[in-house]
């Protein structure tokens, strides 16, 4: 497994799967979310109101993923995620983690090699782009020695793709150490 970090738009990003930083409602939203439904196009929020109106009633919950389809993206697959938002006192960190390994469960449900993941929860939802770092490399390294002892061949890419330098250095100085 790789771990790499790259500054740029998720939406362009030629992975398997990207992961979308959603809100409980699935319908849509602002920053990664807004950018996502925009380059996926209509049928996006058709698939993700399909969801609404079958398996997930209630929405989905804070900490869990969900697949659809990618549409007009690069990736097949859009992996929707829900981060806690700390503006709402959700500010357990094993939510946030819960982020990223139901993520990578769902991916590797699907058989997806490389994976796009942005910062989850540094935005709108108001946490700390180290502390997602932290939160978001431990799952990773989990994964990783779970799918080991398993023998099982998962995904085998994860990029970190992030918006601007500031939090591409945020990511850098938590993967690789103080300079
Ligand atoms: N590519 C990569 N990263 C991006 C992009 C992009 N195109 N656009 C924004 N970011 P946020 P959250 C960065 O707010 O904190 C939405 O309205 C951004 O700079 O997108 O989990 C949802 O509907 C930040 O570093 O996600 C929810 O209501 C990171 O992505 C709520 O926001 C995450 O910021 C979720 O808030």
């Amino acid at each position: 497994m790789r771990i790499e970090i790259v500054e740029g738009d998720i939406t362009g990003r030629p992975v398997d799967a990207v992961v979308n930083a959603a809100n409980s409602s699935l319908l849509g939203g602002g920053g990664v979310d807004g950018a996502i439904h925009r380059a996926a196009g209509p049928e996006l929020l058709a698939a993700c109101r399909e969801l609404r109106a079958t398996t997930l009633q209630d929405g989905l919950p804070v900490g869990a993923a969900v697949a659809t389809p990618g549409f007009g993206l690069p990736a097949r697959w859009v992996i929707h995620t829900v981060g806690p938002n700390r503006h709402a006192g959700q500010t357990n960190p094993a939510l946030l983690a819960s982020c990223f390994t139901e993520s990578l469960r769902v991916a590797e449900g699907l058989g997806v090699r490389s994976l796009a993941f942005p910062a989850v929860g540094a935005g709108v939802y108001g946490w700390d782009a180290r502390q997602v770092a932290q939160v978001a490399f431990d799952a990773v390294r989990s994964y990783v020695a779970r799918s080991e002892e398993g023998g099982e061949q998962g995904v085998e890419l994860v990029e970190f793709v992030l918006f601007g330098p500031e939090t591409v250095a945020d990511f850098r100085y938590v993967l690789e150490g103080a300079p």
